[in-house]
């Protein structure tokens, strides 16, 4: 057969082509030696930079856009489990395009007659700007900088010389004896090489990937062994030492499908400026307390384990929970009083505020005045009678009772004594300054698969939980479409900090209704009414469900 022979496509076409085609293998070369060796993993490196980088709107945005396509699609069963899948989809995606972008770019500037090292010059180019924002998004365990830096530098500028060597390839200069041979072989011969090639980039990515994936999941069974899940059981009366929970003797049965009071602590939601947590390793461990004090400190794990130490059980909610979401956790906090760590590096007469610092890169301020306010502020170490989880910020974290989590750093290295406060991470980025926690009330079920009969009359089990920060909750009503506020029964909480479980069994009626849930705090105020979004302050707003019902059998 007789193939007319068809125009070259624009380079930068076929360098985009390529770049899409072989950008995967690259990033699943980058995901291998990242699980194998700590290596950089680039894509969600970038992100992570351009989170800090980005104003905060913007990202937020962003990822919150993401977030709500995500549920939308019912992938990720949690806010906080759709976020990180988010933000690694937007990583990779990034990193896709930018790396199609250079690869069409390269093309193009070949097609304008540069040499095939402007490949290799590109490379380093790219590279660059990468290993200076590395130091910025890499915490300890991760491998040498050095390495690091080289590695980044090897992968990049042999990628583009390749990309470029594929150029030469895919677009040969017309040698005068070749020209007779014919453009349908030329094209042919493009045509097998970018099938190869993208074959090759297929299958590199999905050993790579699958690999890496594989090793990763390799890393966990000692997670899966030792922290057995246990299952959601609402009616949990010990924690994870086999004591028995403060409340375990208030007779009040949570409605089936409540929440479990006490929140595993694997399912403990987490919620960090990175796509990963920093993992700090205990022997290297040194906090430091510096700045205006007369005892600068430098203290091991030990030294701080040995510390006298205060218990409390604990509902700590993020500042971007909305009104029913899965942002919100309780378990029992242990740690030093914060006032038992100022009496020991004695703070400075000028001294106003503790300027602290996760190894994150995240910080906040603590005003001493706050300190001399509530002894209850505390630097914590464990989480449910356990050295907190790698998520949840150990070795060391801070609790201040009344506040969202934006205010309270994990993974703390460093504690600065400042005789002015600023403003913290979150605080910079539009957030509210004080992150005073708002009431809040939830309906978790209505447990209509656990109805029940009591002289001659059909009730329908209704439950939840409700938070006032450590402000306490006083009363819990529900609503039934437009009838009266109906009050609820509830349970002893764990503690004046924690949630409690309310439940109200409904007199059940066919047909379809509105359930509405509002708390009051202890001292009479009422939860607010008015919707409000998360950003700047907290959620505000009632929380309601709308429910078809038929009577059994039926
Ligand atoms: N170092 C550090 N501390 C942090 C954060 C973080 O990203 N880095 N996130 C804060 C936010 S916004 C919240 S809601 C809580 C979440 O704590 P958790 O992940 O243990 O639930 O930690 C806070 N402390
Ligand atoms: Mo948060």
């Amino acid at each position: 057969m007789n193939e007319s022979p068809s125009p070259q496509p624009p380079a930068f076409a076929q360098g985009a082509l390529l770049g899409a085609l072989t950008m995967p293998a690259l990033m699943a070369l980058l995901a291998l030696t990242h699980t194998l060796l700590g290596l950089p993993f680039l894509p969600l490196d970038v992100l992570d930079w351009l989170a800090r980088a980005l104003p905060g709107p913007l990202v937020t945005f962003g990822v919150d856009s993401l977030v709500a396509a995500l549920l939308a699609l019912g992938l990720g069963a949690t806010i906080d489990s759709a976020a990180k899948l988010a933000e690694q989809i937007m990583a990779l995606s990034l990193f896709w395009i930018a790396g199609l972008l250079l690869v069409s770019l390269l093309f193009a500037l070949r097609q304008r007659g540069q040499k095939a090292g402007v490949g290799a010059l590109l490379g380093l180019a790219a590279a660059v700007p990468l290993i200076l924002i590395l130091p910025s998004v890499q915490f300890l365990t991760q491998a040498d900088p050095l390495l690091s830096a080289a590695w980044v530098l090897l992968v990049l500028v042999s990628y583009f010389s390749l990309m470029s060597r594929a150029y030469d390839a895919l677009r040969p200069v017309p040698a005068p004896e070749a020209a007779q041979s014919g453009a349908a072989l030329k094209t042919l011969d493009r045509r097998s090489f970018l099938i190869g090639l993208g074959g090759a980039s297929a299958v590199l990515t999905v050993v790579g990937a699958g690999l890496s994936a594989l090793l990763a999941r390799r890393d966990e069974p000692e997670l899966v062994l030792t922290t057995p899940r246990p299952r959601p059981d609402p009616l949990t009366i010990v924690d994870g030492q086999g004591n028995p929970l403060p409340n375990a003797a208030d007779p009040l049965v949570p409605a089936p499908g409540t929440r479990p009071e006490y929140t595993p602590v694997a399912d403990h939601y987490r919620i960090d400026i990175n796509t990963r947590p920093v993992e700090i390793r205990a022997q290297d461990y040194r906090l430091q307390i510096v700045g205006k004090v007369e005892n600068p400190v430098e203290w091991t794990l030990d030294e701080i384990y040995a510390m006298p130490t205060a218990d409390a059980f604990i509902t700590m909610a993020c500042i971007s929970n909305p009104i029913g979401g899965s942002l919100i956790s309780t378990t029992k906090w242990t740690g030093v009083p914060m006032r038992e760590v100022l009496a020991r590096v004695k703070p400075a007469a000028d001294a106003v505020a503790l300027h602290i610092f996760g190894e994150d890169g995240f910080d906040e301020y603590l005003p001493l005045a706050w300190i001399e306010a509530d002894e209850r502020i505390m630097l914590c170490h464990s989480f449910d009678g356990a050295p907190l989880p790698v998520k949840n910020g150990f070795p060391l974290r801070v609790h201040i009772p009344d506040r969202y989590g934006m205010k309270q750093p994990k993974w703390i290295t460093r504690i600065e004594v400042v005789s002015r406060a600023g403003e913290g991470y979150w605080v910079r980025r539009g957030w509210s300054a004080d992150a005073f926690v708002r009431a809040t009330s939830v309906i978790d079920t209505v447990a209509v698969d656990s109805a029940y009969e009591r002289d001659g009359i059909l009730y329908v089990p209704i439950g939840g939980i409700a938070w006032a920060g450590a402000r306490g909750v006083g009363k819990v009503e529900v609503q039934v479409d437009d009838s009266g506020w109906q009050e609820a029964a509830l349970r002893a909480p764990l503690s004046e900090r924690t949630w409690v479980i309310w439940r109200y069994d409904w007199p059940f009626s066919e047909g379809r209704h509105r359930f509405t849930v509002r708390a009051t705090e202890a001292d009479g105020t009422p939860q607010i009414r008015e919707e409000a979004p998360v950003r700047p302050d907290g959620a505000t707003g009632y929380h309601s469900q709308a429910v078809t019902l038929r009577a059994p059998g039926t």
